[in-house]
Formats: structure tokens, C-alpha cells, sequence
């Protein structure tokens, strides 16, 4: 009995979900409408490790929450890029 106790505590101590979280904005060059913007919300929330995405047309950013350390800033800027846009400025707004 006092094993199986032992066994679920270690076990517990492994599942605690990370909190380690990022929040991340985008700059992007070249959106201009509606649709611009729907693309990217679909390429982003694709990605590996991206739990939230936010595509603001009007102040031509998206903010990017994530579960680690990825994707990179670098797979960031290249998705921009992959769905035909230019990545601007990019900053890691909280960590
Ligand atoms: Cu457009």
C-alpha cells in the first residue's frame, strides 16, 4: 500500500503540466484585408507549441501565446513568410 502511494506521487510529480509559457508579437508587412489575415490565424494555429493566436489587421500584428520555447522566432518569421507576407518586427512580450 504504502509502494502504490510512493508510485502515485512520483507519477503526479511528472505530469505537472509546464506553465512555461511565451507571448510573442509579430509585425507583418503586406496584410491588408480580411483574408490576409485568416491565413495567417490558420498557418499559426497549425504550428507545433502555439496554443493561441491573435491576427490584428488593424495594427498589422499577431500575438502568439505558446506552450515552450517553440516554434523559434525563426519558424515565426518563416511561416510569415510561407503564407506570402513580411515579417516586421518581432518581440517577446512575456516569458
Ligand atoms: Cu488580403
Amino acid at each position: 500500500m504504502k509502494k502504490l502511494l510512493i508510485a502515485s506521487l512520483l507519477a503526479g510529480a511528472f505530469m505537472v503540466p509546464s506553465t512555461f509559457a511565451r507571448t510573442v508579437d509579430i509585425g507583418v508587412y503586406g496584410m491588408t484585408c480580411a483574408f490576409c489575415a485568416d491565413s495567417l490565424d490558420r498557418k499559426f494555429k497549425k504550428m507545433d507549441g502555439v496554443s493561441k493566436v491573435d491576427v490584428s489587421l488593424k495594427l498589422k500584428k499577431i500575438r502568439l501565446e505558446t506552450k515552450g520555447d517553440k516554434p523559434s522566432i525563426k519558424e515565426m518569421k518563416q511561416a510569415v513568410l510561407d503564407t506570402g507576407f513580411t515579417p516586421t518586427k518581432v518581440t517577446v512580450v512575456s516569458k
